[in-house]
């Protein structure tokens, strides 16, 4: 089978390399020729465990090429972004995903199975994406076959999770949802989930929505708990031994380009009933502020601060830094006037420096991100590196250390 995957970054990628590896022959296609260069070397641009043998076994076995632009194939899989609008309803904007859609027109023969893996808002393929096929003179369903099979992998699980995970295949007719579930029965061993288009798209913006509202739920309880002094920490860990609580985990804010998007896509759709998807999103957009507020007052007296910033990117072990949490927080410590040093093991970047060099001289290091290389600090060397030897732990992976000077605090001990 002949495949043309639209789209090079974190979803596009790992997916053509999962059909290059089942014999597929696959085209990938992106915008940046940087990026197609580096993947034909047999490199890749991204961070992803178990990627790069992947692509480098692929390109070496001619199973991938990488280009600019598409070729006639059997099947074509579109997996570009789709960000918010800048309207007041951070609307979903399907320009790459229109554009993608756009640029197969002149490939596609009687039979070819097009598949939008992007997340997009719901009726989204019905009202936008199948009209676009139609003006160019199919019929759906008979001459080629469209559905939407939203992606659902975890970074840094992505290739585990492609074969693994249930999947949702949203088809316009019922003969594209049975071509599109035959592309993915090639390797998915979850369970291969029939529906129509508006469907899926919802389910898949829910499940985000979900998460981003039960993480805001964490939020809010953090700042309430911080005003009563009380530790919320403790609060979750004794709340979620009941049977049928599991509140998620407090933090920096909710980051990716996942949950801090994707909710706004439904709100879009009915802003007049999706009262708690708004303020879940509202909660979890106030946490830099509320971090910046933390370390205000723990710093009442002293003016001149030197913050060493752990992680940059949205969560642990990646090197995404789309819609971080940790830019805005280094934003507003810049507008308080603090120093700041910034160090991130998982990103190259001219502005951020080494670990010993981040903590010289510094009062304080601000752990947010869940990176692995900051639950094995070593605090004595840390702390005999810094002017006051303080750490505070927005994420909750940094366990004291016994004989340490290194004073750790978190969410549940800062008030
Ligand atoms: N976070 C918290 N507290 C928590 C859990 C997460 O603050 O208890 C934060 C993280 O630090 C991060 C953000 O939320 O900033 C999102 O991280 P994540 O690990 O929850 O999710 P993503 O964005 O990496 O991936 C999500 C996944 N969706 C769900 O778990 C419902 C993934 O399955 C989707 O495929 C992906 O979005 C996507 O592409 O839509």
């Amino acid at each position: 089978m002949k495949i043309c995957v639209i789209g090079l970054g974190y979803i596009g990628l790992p997916t053509a390399a999962m059909f290059s590896s089942y014999d597929c022959e696959v085209i990938g296609v992106d915008v940046k020729p940087e990026v197609v260069d580096v993947l034909n070397r047999g490199d890749i641009h991204i961070e992803e465990p178990g990627l790069s043998e992947m692509i480098t076994a692929a390109v070496a076995n001619k199973r991938f090429k990488a280009s600019l632009s598409p070729v006639e194939a059997d099947v074509y899989i579109i997996a570009v972004p789709t960000p918010n609008k800048n309207d007041s309803y951070m609307s979903c904007d399907l320009t790459y995903v229109l554009d993608a859609c756009q640029s197969i027109t002149p490939f596609l023969k009687k039979g070819s199975t097009v598949i939008v893996e992007s997340t997009i808002g719901p009726r989204s393929m019905d009202d936008y994406i199948k009209p676009l096929f139609e003006t160019a003179g199919f019929e759906i369903g008979e001459d080629i076959y469209l559905a939407h099979c939203p992606e659902r992998v975890l970074p840094g699980q992505i290739l585990k999770e492609l074969i693994h995970n249930n999947r949702i295949i949203g088809g316009i007719t019922t003969k594209c949802t049975e071509a599109a579930a035959k592309v993915y029965s090639m390797f998915v061993k979850g369970e291969i989930i029939k529906t129509e288009a508006k469907t899926a798209e919802m389910s898949k913006c829910m499940e985000n929505t979900f998460r981003d509202v039960n993480i805001a739920l964490a939020n809010e309880l953090a700042k309430i708990c911080y005003k009563l002094d009380i530790n919320v920490l403790d609060v979750i860990q004794m709340a979620n031994k009941h049977p049928r609580v599991n509140i998620h985990s407090p933090g920096p804010g909710v980051g990716g380009h996942c949950l801090a998007v994707d909710p706004y896509f439904i709100y879009e759709k009915a802003p007049e009933y999706a009262n708690i998807i708004k303020m879940a999103r509202d909660t979890n957009n106030s946490m830099p502020e509320f971090v910046v507020d933390v370390i205000r007052s723990a710093f009442a007296n002293m003016s001149e601060l030197t913050i060493a910033i752990f992680g940059v990117t949205y969560k642990g072990d990646v090197d995404d830094m789309r819609e971080s949490p940790s830019l805005e927080i280094i934003e507003k410590l810049k507008e308080e006037g603090y120093r700041l040093a910034i160090h991130d093991p998982h990103v190259t970047h001219e502005d951020f420096v080494e670990m010993d060099e981040a903590v010289l001289g510094a009062d304080l290091i601000l752990v947010l991100t869940d990176h692995s290389e900051f639950k094995s600090l070593d605090h004595s060397r840390l702390a005999s590196k810094m002017r006051t030897p303080l750490l505070l732990d927005t994420k909750n992976i940094v366990m004291p250390q016994p004989g340490s000077r290194l004073e750790i605090i978190n969410f549940g001990n800062a008030s």
